[in-house]
């Protein structure tokens, strides 16, 4: 295992990191930003290194500045997190040429999930199933695109290659559109990721969005941990997950779970990982795969027991996996809420002061949070400061223990989306699980 490690991140996941460091008796470096001397996991880590002023650009995209800390704190390994440099095959490749460990995939396997052309055809190869739509380049013949339209049957999306998470797509309803669609996205698509290439899907109206994960070591194993469903969202930004899937079988699980697995095998896969399906009607369509943890791990982590961080630490070390896929077991249900400093009518950042902070707690309660009395929120960067999950016996259980949670927590000082997810935890149709990606946008009236 490593002696030391950087946590290239900031906030809960970079304080999440620590932890994991902590039980495992690995050392730790945090980076940061002027901004974020008063970090949680800042003041916790053995040692810690200011990377450049608050500014991301500058700090936690700073790749250089990253790897300087690496050399002179004689660390063996950095831990990207979420978000900032950690699904940048470039960031990644530069790590391991400078003689440390990436905490990821390949630089390879990053640039190849970033292509979303080539990630689709990597996991038509694998057997995934896929949105209709064979995933070539688009070509700038008119007849021969609007044939292929065609032949999918309207509606139909237009996506970047160089896209993802909701950026570089236009859906097209009539032939009329078509054309010019093609040509709009092309150029935003050119000018936002220096490449122009777009492709065509299907367009599924009303999709839940549902995402499997998997986690490989380096020694032709890997698992899958079930699946988490990510439907409850406003703009691309998730605000509520949970695990299970709604009303998804056993049968379907498994069966999805192993193609999941066995398409990490085909790929050369290493490290955690989620496959993102848009599932509409009992069938599942592969979007993209993230290269990362991702932000709402936690659920998944509570219905099996199994800790995600520490399996990254430890098979990047080069071990091989703690668990078989017959030792996964799914217990009970489990629902993520994301905590924002915003607020929750309008969504407007709310950095500043937390006067004062109440962390609530009992029987399946966890909250993963970097603030404390007198911490005070930067202006700088995202705006969510942290996450509250809730695990019961069953659903119910786990929404009547997240309105207790709810309802006890104070964060004083800022606003917070608390309110909205007490909204959300009240509402009768989520109540019902499985709505669609539409609904939270249309019961906030926005669309
Ligand atoms: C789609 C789609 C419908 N049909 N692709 C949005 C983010 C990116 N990951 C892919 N996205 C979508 N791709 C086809 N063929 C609808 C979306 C989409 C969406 C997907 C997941 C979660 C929220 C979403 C919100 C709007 C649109």
């Amino acid at each position: 295992m490593f002696d030391k490690i950087v946590i290239a991140n900031r906030g809960e996941i970079a304080l999440r990191i620590l932890r994991a460091c902590r039980e495992l008796d690995i050392k730790t470096v945090a980076v940061y930003s002027s901004a974020d001397r008063d970090l949680k996991h800042v003041r916790l880590a053995d040692e810690a290194v200011c990377i450049g002023p608050p500014s991301s650009t500058d700090s936690y995209l700073n790749i250089p500045a990253i790897i300087s800390a690496a050399e002179v704190t004689d660390a063996e390994a950095i831990h990207p997190g979420y978000g900032f440099l950690s699904e940048n095959a470039d960031f990644s490749e530069k790590v391991e040429q400078s003689g440390f460990v990436f905490i990821g995939p390949k630089a390879d396997t990053i640039r190849m999930m970033g292509d979303k052309i080539q990630a689709k055809k990597a996991m038509i190869a694998a057997g995934i199933p896929c949105v209709p739509g064979n995933g070539d380049p688009l070509s700038d013949d008119k007849a021969e695109n609007l044939k292929l339209a065609h032949e999918i049957g309207y509606p139909v999306i237009i996506k970047a290659a160089g896209g993802g998470g909701g950026r570089g797509m236009r859906v097209v309803h009539t032939e009329a559109a078509l054309i010019n669609a093609i040509t709009m996205t092309k150029a935003e698509a050119g000018a936002a990721f220096g490449n122009p290439t777009v492709y065509m899907e299907k367009f599924l109206e009303d999709p839940r969005h549902i995402e499997f994960q998997v986690i490989a070591d380096s020694h032709g194993n890997a698992i899958h941990l079930g699946e988490r469903d990510c439907s409850m969202q406003r703009r691309h930004q998730k605000v509520v997950e949970e695990a299970p899937a709604p009303g998804l079988s056993d049968e379907e699980r498994d069966r999805m779970g192993k193609l999941c697995a066995k398409a990490c095998l085909d790929i050369g896969y290493r490290g955690a990982g989620t496959f993102e399906f848009l599932y509409e009607k009992g069938q599942f369509f592969f979007i993209e795969m993230n290269t990362r943890v991702q932000v709402e791990h936690p659920v998944t982590e509570m219905i099996t027991g199994f800790d995600i961080v520490k399996e990254q630490l430890r098979v990047a070390a080069g071990e091989k996996l703690s668990k078989t896929q017959d030792q996964i077991t799914f217990t009970g249900h489990a629902i993520e809420c994301r905590l924002n400093a915003e607020d929750p009518t309008n969504f407007m950042p709310s950095p500043g002061k937390i006067n004062q902070f109440h962390m609530p707690g009992g029987p399946g309660i966890r909250c993963e949070t970097h603030i404390y009395n007198g911490y005070v929120v930067p202006p700088f960067y995202d705006s969510m400061i942290g996450k509250l999950i809730a695990h019961g016996e069953d659903r119910n259980s786990a929404i009547a223990r997240m309105k207790t949670a709810l309802s006890e927590m104070i964060i004083d000082g800022i606003k917070t989306n608390i309110p909205l997810q007490q909204d959300i935890m009240a509402d009768s149709a989520f109540a019902l699980g499985g709505q669609n990606i539409h609904y939270l946008e249309k019961k906030l009236g926005l669309d």
